[in-house]
């Protein structure tokens, strides 16, 4: 079974946006699909299954009752079991998942459903925000600013209640941001401290996307059986992307974007991947969703030429 060449991709959304404060990406999925995904997916050969969506009620939060430092974290939580399961299956089945979200905490249930079939992988999370909070550190409770700390043994042990047994899932020395520029203060004291490697604008800036991946690609893939790459839309800058929950300006271009897709199918170590925070609510005319399926398909090996 070779997941990084399978050629039936799996497209599994997640409805949800209670981890974040904007409402609104919980419709990223239908954004994705309404700009025609599947077909565009089986144009580069694959098959691709649509396995549906995972389903929250909007109108059920849990805020009063709970710790207003994890907001929704019972919901979440649930959600997530249920994405690790689809993304288990998936993989058993011999297929590549792409994760369609919803806000960012949805990752700690597609990357541990990653990490429970292959154990030690890497990852690379790229996003605007370093996303290491933890319910100490955290202005807002927001879990969507928590799932990358919680993968790798500094967040919150709740978010990863369903499968307690192998924290860090992914060691901090395994992992990579790219394209971060806003992040709390106590936030990057504890980013340091884990020993991830983080790629700010500033360095991709300086050395250029094409050296910051490679080294990326490396740091994911030393000692590891392949990596998940987490796809944050808030990533690349909002004159490009403007359908995302938590705009910061000075992010990536859409080049920059697809080299970063592009190089990451090229390592052939890609074992799943997933796109969130499009929120179509505060698009232009779909214009990010758009972009989200033209990053998959960069994801998926598309080449120009
Ligand atoms: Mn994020």
């Amino acid at each position: 079974m070779n997941h990084v060449h399978s050629r039936i991709v799996d497209i599994i959304g997640v409805q949800i946006d209670l981890g974040a404060s904007r409402r609104g990406v919980d419709m990223g999925p239908s954004a994705i699909r309404y700009a025609d995904i599947i077909e565009k997916i089986e144009t580069l050969g694959y098959k691709c299954l649509d396995k549906g969506d995972i389903t929250t009620n909007p109108l059920s939060t849990d805020t009063q009752s709970l710790n207003p430092r994890l907001k929704n974290i019972h919901i979440i939580t649930k959600a997530n079991e249920e994405l690790y399961e689809k993304v288990r299956a998936s993989l058993l089945d011999g297929h590549f998942p792409l994760v369609l979200g919803g806000d960012h905490s949805i990752a700690v249930g597609s990357v541990l459903g990653v990490q429970s079939i292959y154990k030690n992988i890497g990852l690379i999370w790229i996003d605007a925000h370093g996303d290491f909070n933890n319910e100490k550190t955290t202005p807002s409770g927001n879990l969507h600013g928590m799932s990358l700390s919680a993968i790798t043994g500094y967040g919150p042990k709740e978010m990863a209640i369903f499968k307690p047994d192998s924290i860090p899932f992914v060691n901090p020395n395994n992992t990579v941001l790219i394209g971060i520029r806003s992040i709390d203060h106590e936030e990057k004291e504890m980013l340091k401290k884990s020993g991830a490697h983080v790629f700010t604008m500033a360095d991709i800036d300086k050395y250029g996307m094409k050296s910051v991946m490679k080294m990326a690609l490396d740091i994911a893939s030393d000692g590891t059986k392949g990596f998940h790459a987490s796809f944050d839309m808030d990533a690349i800058t909002p004159n490009e992307a403007p359908g995302v929950g938590t705009p910061v300006y000075g992010g990536l271009t859409i080049r920059e974007a697809h080299l970063t897709a592009e190089m990451i199918a090229e390592s052939n170590h890609l074992l799943s991947a997933e796109i969130v925070e499009l929120n179509p609510i505060l698009d232009d005319k779909n214009r990010t969703g758009e972009l989200a399926v033209q990053l998959s398909l960069s994801f998926l090996g598309k080449t120009i030429y």
